[in-house]
Parts: C-alpha cells; sequence; structure tokens
C-alpha cells in the first residue's frame, strides 16, 4: 500500500468522533499538540470537516484564562482506568478557570495551535471562513494567556517536564534536582503494562518528580501569579517559545485574512534571552533554568527550532550550515545521518532506545524542516523531508526511532507520524 494511504489509514483509525488519539494503547485521550499536527493532517487530506472538529475539540478543553492544557479527557469515565494521571490527580477544578463541560489536565504543552491552524489552512484547496472565525478568539486568548504570563520578550517558561513535550529529556535533570522532596506516586502508572519495553519509558523517580511538581501546581491553584511568584520549576524553553513566537506571526497573518484586529507582538529579541556567553558551541543557545540562575547546555537540536520564526540574523544562519555540515559528518555512519536524534549520539546523556533521551522524533524533525525551509536552506530541508519519508516507508509508522539502526520504537500507528508525513507529501514545491 502507498504511505499516503496508510498514514490516511493510521488517523481514521485513531479518530474517536471529534478528536483523535495519539496512539490506542497507550494515549486513550486528547494531546494538545499532537492534535496540531493532526490537524495538519486532515487538511493535507482535504478532510476539512475532521480538520476543523479536531480543533474545535481541543478548545473545548481551553480554560477562561486562555490555558489550553496538555490533556483533555473526553470520554473520561470510560477510559479514566487506562491511563495515569487520570483526571482526578489534576483537580483542575480548584482553579476556577477550568471549564466544567470536559475534565483537563493543569499543565500546557509547546503551544502549537497557531501555527498548525495556519498551516492546516494552507493544504485546504477552500475552507469555511466563518468557522475560522468563530475559532480564532480562542486562539487570540491562548496567545495572549503566553504573551501575559509566561513571556518574557519572546522567551517562554515552562513549569514542568511534560509541557516541553520532550517528557524525560536531559534538559530537565538539573532543574529536577531542584524541586524539594519527592512523593511517591509511581505504583499508579499504567504506561508500562503497555509497553513491550520498560527501558524505553521515564524511570519511577520521573514519574515521582512529574507528580510532585503537580501537587506544588495545586498548592498554588493553578494561578499563573502564584506560580511564578512560588513555584520550583521555571525554564525558559526554546521550543515553547518558538512555537509562541512563530503563532503570533500565524495568529496575526489570519486576523488580517479577515480584517480582524490583531496586538500581536512583533518586536521580539528573543534569541538574544537564550544566547550562552560562556558557550563555545557552533549555536550557543540555551534553555534557561530561572529559579537556578543557570543555562542548560545539551548536545540535541534545540537551537534549530528558532528557525521557525522570522526573527533570525544572517549569522545566525550561517552558524545553522556549519552546524548541520557537522551534524551531518558526524551521523555519517548511520541509516538517516540527516534526520536529529533527541539527544545526540556523541553527548554523554545519549540512550538510543529511552523516549526523549536519543531517539529520533518525526514532530521534531518536521518541526526543523520548516525552519530550514521557511528560511530559504533547502539543501538541508530537502534531505530531512527525504528522510522521514524514507523512515517511516521502511520503518513503519512509530512514535519514536532508534537514531543508530533506524528501528521504529515506541507506540505503532501513531497519529502525528502519520499527520505530518501526509504534509510532507504535499509539501512538495521545493
Ligand atoms: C505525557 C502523547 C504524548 C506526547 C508527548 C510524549 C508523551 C505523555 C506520556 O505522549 O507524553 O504527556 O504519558 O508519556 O512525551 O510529547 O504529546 O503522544
Amino acid at each position: 500500500m502507498e504511505l499516503r494511504e496508510r498514514a490516511q489509514q493510521i488517523l481514521n483509525m485513531n479518530w474517536r468522533n471529534g478528536y483523535t488519539v495519539p496512539s490506542q494503547k497507550l494515549y486513550p485521550f486528547q494531546w494538545n499538540w499532537d492534535s496540531g499536527f493532526i490537524a495538519i493532517g486532515y487538511a493535507a487530506m482535504q478532510n476539512e470537516q475532521y480538520f476543523w472538529q479536531e480543533i474545535e475539540y481541543l478548545i473545548k478543553g481551553q480554560w477562561q484564562n486562555g490555558f489550553l492544557p496538555h490533556i483533555i479527557y473526553h470520554n473520561e469515565e470510560k477510559y479514566r482506568d487506562q491511563y495515569f494521571p487520570n483526571a482526578d490527580v489534576w483537580a483542575s477544578s480548584i482553579s476556577g478557570d477550568a471549564p466544567e463541560s470536559v475534565k483537563t489536565s493543569g499543565i500546557a504543552q509547546p503551544p502549537v495551535l497557531a501555527f498548525a491552524l495556519q498551516r492546516g489552512l494552507r493544504h485546504l484547496q477552500s475552507y469555511d471562513q466563518e468557522r475560522l472565525r468563530t475559532i480564532l478568539p480562542s486562539v487570540a486568548q491562548l496567545q495572549s494567556f503566553y504573551r501575559n504570563t509566561r513571556n518574557s520578550q519572546g522567551a517562554i517558561s515552562i513549569y514542568h517536564p511534560w509541557e516541553s513535550g520532550m517528557d524525560n529529556s536531559p534538559l530537565w535533570d538539573f532543574p529536577l534536582q531542584h524541586i524539594g522532596e519527592l512523593q511517591k506516586w509511581h505504583h499508579l502508572r499504567r504506561d508500562l503494562e503497555k509497553v513491550d519495553d520498560p527501558s524505553m519509558r521515564p524511570t519511577h523517580k520521573d514519574y515521582d518528580a512529574y507528580l510532585t511538581l503537580v501537587d506544588h501546581l495545586k498548592t498554588c491553584n493553578y494561578d499563573p501569579e502564584t506560580i511564578r511568584k512560588k513555584y520550583p520549576f521555571q525554564v525558559k524553553d526554546i521550543l515553547a517559545s518558538a512555537f509562541f513566537i512563530a503563532g503570533e506571526q500565524s495568529l496575526a497573518e489570519m486576523q488580517r485574512s479577515l480584517d480582524i484586529p490583531t496586538n500581536t507582538a512583533t518586536d521580539v529579541d528573543w534569541q538574544k534571552m537564550f544566547h550562552d556567553p560562556t558557550s563555545d558551541d557552533t549555536l550557543p543557545y540555551h534553555n534557561y533554568d530561572v529559579c537556578n540562575r543557570k543555562f542548560l547546555p545539551l548536545e540535541c537540536p534545540y537551537a534549530l527550532f528558532f528557525l521557525l520564526t522570522d526573527h533570525v540574523s544572517d549569522q545566525y544562519k550561517q552558524q545553522v550550515n556549519t552546524f548541520l555540515q557537522q551534524h551531518q559528518q558526524k551521523m555519517s555512519e548511520y541509516p538517516y545521518p540527516n534526520l536529529h536524534a533527541s539527544v545526540y549520539p556523541w553527548s554523554a546523556k545519549f540512550v538510543p532506545n529511552c523516549y526523549w533521551k536519543g531517539p529520533m522524533w518525526i514532530n521534531i524533525n518536521w518541526t526543523i524542516y520548516c525552519g530550514l525551509k521557511k528560511h530559504g536552506l533547502t539543501k538541508w530541508s530537502t534531505k530531512i523531508r527525504e528522510q522521514i519519508l524514507k523512515i517511516v516507508d521502511e520503518q513503519g509508522f512509530y512514535e519514536y526511532f532508534h537514531p543508530i539502526s533506524g528501528e521504529g520504537l515506541g507506540a505503532d500507528n501513531f497519529s502525528w507520524t502519520a499527520a505530518l508525513v501526509l504534509d510532507l507529501l504535499n509539501d512538495t514545491n521545493e
């Protein structure tokens, strides 16, 4: 069967009458950034109905203050025993802002919505403008939430490893050492019984830390002001910032297309906020731990995410070129030398089959692809596109891939892998 047809089948299989689960076994609800990627896939299939519904169901979980949680627990009663943490753990109702009609988590994920919405619209041959007009105020409210509560000149703070989408990346090792005593929660986990190899998943200690942070957030009643003053995990994150800034641009363009006034931020110098003056890396940009006042260097593709926005200098683009040349050389003995691992194989922190500590993820590589193409670095974007399509064709629609052997790992029939393949199959004009 053709790659396109296989991808479409996966999305149709994971569709749940309004939203799409990331994978059948492991993740039974709607996830925030997954949904953004998945909606793009429906648009690339010209399935306008599913495209709008995916986004509308996501927005059902939005809080009154604009915050958009990372999990929307649709059909919560039916699946509550299938996933941990379930909705009760979050007790999101302690915030007066949480919706009553559906239960949600109390943390976010990279704010991809505005960017994904616009990218999806570009795929659709025609679309219902009134439906866009109805959705845009929620998207604007989400961007305002970030602008007003998480932002420092375009650098966005995240409050939990899960908010990064890259849950157990070594990026969080240092800040997690400073969150105080860990509570024991890991005995409640459900994920380990659903995977073939538990060593691919985060450790028990990771889970204890994740849930200890949730306890802290509940103590703050999920109130942004209280969190900012008292909460122990606050990291300025390049990926979240990249999607926020790109989202500002996407939102402004969509608003203008409908003659809606816009007040998005344009004068950001956010790359400066991540510049580590002590680093001698080719790309000297790192996440920043606000609570412990420390940059968090790691050999990983983080510094490439700036490309998603307009706000990059020519000097930076040259540095990117050099960085990618070095990367290709170091990867030359592996089967997919232009794909980026979540932690590079030459890092002391690299674990090739463990989740966000080494494996290659399609959404990360697709994000880098979009950025490179946006800035005309097509020599590299073309290679990433080819190799994403090749690895999925050869190995299957997996959640992540072993960077050295290329083997597919984690959940099979993974929704965003399918959706982003559909995006790339349509995106042929280099
Ligand atoms: C916690 C759904 C999500 C992705 C994340 C990925 C994983 C959840 C988990 O699955 O996280 O949010 O239970 O491990 O890390 O990026 O959105 O696919």
